[in-house]
């Protein structure tokens, strides 16, 4: 952990269509209220790039009224924080409507915010942590190394993992270009560094600090309404933009 607060950016993935083990765990106990998954991101930038959400197939979840209109599908953990900083009822109190399992979610259709691709799938990522953001993950392969090297692990092993294959019928979409990598930089250092699988955990760290140093500080947008500038410069702006549509929410922790 670095020094003093990161500070992340709850995107509002507002589900469109449940999968069947949520929509009967659910059925009746939200009040009326909107649902969102809100993965926690540093990368706001990316976001034209999302392709799927990820939470941890093992962890627990609960769904919590943020007011009388909308609910959040977070970590517990997560949810605590965030009723520190007016996202509850009550400062410091968090209100669950239920609780539900991470497997029960996958399969469950979300909205993209600012994506190319409107509307993806929840998927399952093992390496999700609990101790961290939300335990919700946006997915954006074409710049993460994780997300890369999970989904194609999903699609390599659709059955063991549970996975619809139409759930990941897509391509990847290019978001900002560096002069190393060119517009697909998770690819590009996964091949780089020979990364197979989720396992490679020591390679992976690697790979995201490489992917991270090279998007974030020689990257340049592709897409989007900051197409043309330099990743720094545009992190804030989309951030910004996010916000002030209500489709994301300042999170720290
Ligand atoms: B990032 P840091 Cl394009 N478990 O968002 C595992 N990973 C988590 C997580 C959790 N509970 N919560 C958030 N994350 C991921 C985009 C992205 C991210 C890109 C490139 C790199 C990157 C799309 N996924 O992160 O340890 C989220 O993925 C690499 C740093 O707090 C979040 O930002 O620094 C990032 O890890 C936060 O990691």
């Amino acid at each position: 952990e670095g020094v003093g607060p990161q500070e992340y950016v709850g995107i509002k993935m507002e589900v469109v269509e449940w999968s069947p083990a949520a929509k009967e765990a659910i059925d009746g106990k939200v009040g009326g209220r909107k649902v969102f998954l809100v993965p926690a991101t540093l990368r706001p930038e990316t976001m034209y790039g999302q392709t799927n959400c990820f939470v941890g197939p093992t962890l627990k979840y609960g769904v919590f009224a943020i007011n009388d209109s909308e609910a959040y599908v977070v970590s517990h953990r997560g949810a605590r924080n965030m009723a520190f900083q007016g996202l509850s009822p009550t400062r410091g109190e968090v209100i669950q409507l239920l609780e539900i399992d991470g497997a029960s979610i996958v399969g469950t259709r979300v909205k993209a915010p600012l994506g190319i691709i409107p509307e993806v799938y929840v998927l399952p990522m093992e390496s999700v942590k609990a101790t961290k953001g939300t335990g919700v993950v946006t997915s954006v392969p074409s710049d993460s190394p994780d997300d890369y090297i999970t989904t194609q692990e999903l699609r390599k092993k659709a059955e063991y993992y549970k996975v619809d294959p139409k759930w990941l019928d897509f391509e990847l979409i290019p978001v900002l270009s560096t002069a190393k990598y060119g517009n697909l930089t998770a690819i590009e250092v996964c091949k780089e560094l020979k990364i197979q699988s989720p396992k490679d955990a020591k390679a992976l760290a690697d790979a995201k600090e490489i992917a991270y140093k090279e998007g974030f500080y020689g990257g340049t947008m592709v897409i989007g309404d900051f197409a043309g500038e330099p990743v720094q410069d545009a992190k804030p702006k989309v951030r910004a933009q996010l916000i002030d549509m209500g489709l994301a929410v300042p999170y720290a922790e």
